[in-house]
């Protein structure tokens, strides 16, 4: 095992201090805690003192200053495997298992908080007193103090790590840092392969700003009640705040993926939002796709779909068609700017995918399967007697020789005896994005990647058709805020049930979903700029016998073919009351795997379109009430006025 530094405890004059900066970096070190790893003196001043601020707050016994280097790792590795934590897949190269307690499996949506001094600027004021779906609000004094009942001591007899991280690439003029301080060497081991983390970080801040990032797990030590499966969590007293007027983050209580791994959903999204409201861009829960036609012309696309709808498959698409190849820019968040000429261009924040596991097969998404070989670390699957992983999907994947214990630590699982999924439904893997064989050439451009088109999608089961464009960009703001989408097991909420999620930004708008809305509507008054084409997809769409109508994945290159080609203005669209759909002779359907009956898949029946016109009505009235802008309501009319003619 690495070497660890060692410093004595001493207790240091405070006027000393005051004094003499130089003492006061020398004895912080020296104090009721130890610096096992790295020099806080090297920390820039404003870092230092966010340090200073949360130990004495948290008071953990060591503190750790991340520099991601290997030896690290290793050290953190070890740990991991000795706290019970983490264990190794010897079947893959330097791949790991965690399991969590079972009360700490997903993002928790009803314990995130947006703190803003005025409510309304983060959340729309419900009609008729009902309750927000559009995120959660407290006052910063409330919070406050609620932060003030848990975060107290909450490190006691633990190391908190300090991680400089950067969300982009280290440098781009459209990254941005976070320094997140966490007591789980899980989330630091996590935090490595998500984001960029590490020294060269520390050099790009220069003194500068940085997003705050508080974690903890919330079981200071010596423990007072049992912990389950080695993780240490505090379901009861979880919360997630976000402070939109201090950028800063505190997460308390739970380990698990977004709750805890603060630079994705809280930093990327919800305070990257608010951000990106003040600063003019777009922070969006979209992937990024290249796409190449075989006289090398290529175009890049966005796409927001809600969680667990299959956003890692279509970013890392294998095309069914082969005059075109998919590269993969990124899986989950987008963050865009126009730039000087008018071009939308976008970075993927993140360095790597922390991808839904089961469904994830060599038939599904054999680039995903490729990426999560090595270096990866997975959470709640099943494991297999030969060191390996097990989840749903991979059934064909797998010798019938090997036997497999599930998440939960069933010794002898099987499909037939077991009541409950080999796999937790949200666990997850979480691997490098350097290592997923399609990526691509450009992804790491500091100016980032222009963007042609946007797609937004989700489970819709009746009624939605495969695809559509919008007429402007006015009607594609209001396609986006209109998404529905069955649930899924990403966060708490019951499956099957099927709920808005305009933009697929529902659980993480940072500010007022009737501001976002203005601030996407204002990009068509710049008329500079040079707006990418918007279009809806629907890969779920089932018929009477509740069998897909599309066969979806690398079928869908189909689809993007036709955006393809619409980008490139081909006459190939025909109108109908919902948008531009294409003229069935323009989709490509040759070597298509099922036989699709396209009159069904495009079909729009009267009755569920006027449903979906009330059902949209009542909403934006109830939910965004006098906050919608007229325009939104505007396209809802029309919309009405064309379905009636259906
Ligand atoms: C995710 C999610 O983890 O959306 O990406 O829940
Ligand atoms: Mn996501």
């Amino acid at each position: 095992m690495p070497e660890l530094e060692n410093c004595e405890n001493e207790q240091v004059s405070p006027r000393l201090l005051k004094d003499s900066p130089q003492l006061k970096r020398q004895c912080l070190q020296m104090r009721h805690y130890r610096v096992i790893y790295g020099d806080i003196g090297l920390l820039p001043e404003n870092v230092q003192s966010y340090v200073e601020e949360n130990v004495r707050l948290c008071r953990p016994d060591n503190v750790h200053i991340c520099d991601g280097s290997e030896r690290e790792n290793d050290l953190l590795t070890y740990v991991l495997q000795k706290d019970g934590i983490l264990k190794k897949l010897p079947k893959y190269e330097n791949c790991w298992l965690a399991r969590t307690d079972p009360a700490d499996v997903a993002r928790v949506e009803r314990l995130t908080y947006i703190s803003t001094e005025l409510k309304r600027d983060t959340v729309p004021t419900p009609k008729n007193g009902a309750v927000s779906q559009l995120g959660n609000w407290m006052s910063p004094a409330d919070m406050d103090n609620e932060l003030n009942i848990r975060f107290p001591e909450c490190m006691k007899g633990r190391t908190m790590y300090v991680i400089p991280f950067s969300m982009g690439p280290v440098g781009s003029p459209l990254s941005k840092i976070g320094i997140q301080l966490t007591d789980s060497a899980y989330v630091v081991a996590s935090m490595r392969i998500m984001t960029r983390m590490g020294s060269n970080v520390l050099a790009a801040l220069n003194g500068g700003q940085f997003v705050k990032c508080l974690h903890s797990v919330g079981r200071p030590l010596p423990l007072t009640a049992p912990v389950h499966n080695n993780w240490p969590c505090d379901p009861k007293m979880t919360l997630v705040a976000h402070f939109q007027e201090r950028n800063e983050i505190c997460s308390f209580g739970s380990g698990y993926g977004g709750n805890s791994l603060l630079g994705k959903k809280c930093f990327a999204l919800r305070i990257g939002s608010k951000l990106a409201q003040k600063e003019g861009w777009f922070a969006e829960h979209m992937l990024i796709l290249g796409l190449e036609n075989s006289k090398g012309e290529k175009k890049y696309i966005a796409a927001a779909f809600p969680s667990a709808c299959g956003k890692t498959n279509l970013a890392m698409m294998t095309s069914s068609l082969p005059e075109y190849k998919v590269t993969c820019v990124g899986d989950d968040i987008a963050w865009m700017r126009f730039d000087e000429s008018g071009q939308l261009r976008a970075i993927n924040p993140e360095n790597g995918f922390f991808g839904v596991a089961p469904g994830t097969s060599n038939k599904t998404n054999p680039c995903a399967m490729e990426t999560i070989k090595s270096n990866t670390v997975f959470t709640n699957v099943a494991e297999t007697s030969d060191g390996g992983i097990f989840w749903e999907g991979l059934e064909k994947e797998m010798s019938s020789e090997v036997e497999i214990t599930s998440w939960l630590g069933d010794e002898h699982w099987s499909k037939e005896k077991s009541q409950k999924p080999a796999a937790h439904p949200n666990s997850r893997f979480c691997a490098p994005a350097s290592q997923c064989p399609i990526l691509d050439s450009e992804w790491e451009n500091p100016k980032g990647v222009p963007i042609d088109a946007i797609i937004f999608g989700g489970r819709r089961p009746e009624g939605v058709p495969l695809v559509y464009e919008s007429f402007n960009w006015q009607h594609g703001v209001f396609i986006g805020a209109s998404m529905r989408s069955e649930a899924t097991a990403a966060a708490e909420h019951k499956a099957k049930s099927l709920m808005h999620d305009p933009f697929a930004m529902r659980p993480f708008f940072g500010y007022n979903f009737g501001d976002y809305l203005k601030h996407w509507l204002s990009f068509q008054e710049k008329n500079e700029l040079n707006l990418p084409k918007i279009f809806h997809v629907n890969w779920f769409r089932k018929d009477s016998k509740g069998q897909f109508m599309w066969p979806g994945f690398g079928e869908n290159s189909r689809v993007l073919d036709w955006i393809f080609k619409r980008i490139n203005n081909e006459d190939i669209a025909q109108e109908t009351a919902i948008g531009l759909v294409p003229k069935f002779e323009s989709l490509n359907l040759d070597g298509l795997s099922q036989q699709v009956d396209l009159k069904a898949l495009f079909s729009l029946p009267r009755e569920f379109w006027q449903e979906e016109v009330k059902a949209l009505d009542k909403y934006f009235d109830d939910q965004v009430n006098v906050d919608l802008p007229p325009q939104i309501l505007e396209e809802l009319r029309n919309l009405d006025e064309r379905v009636k003619k259906l």
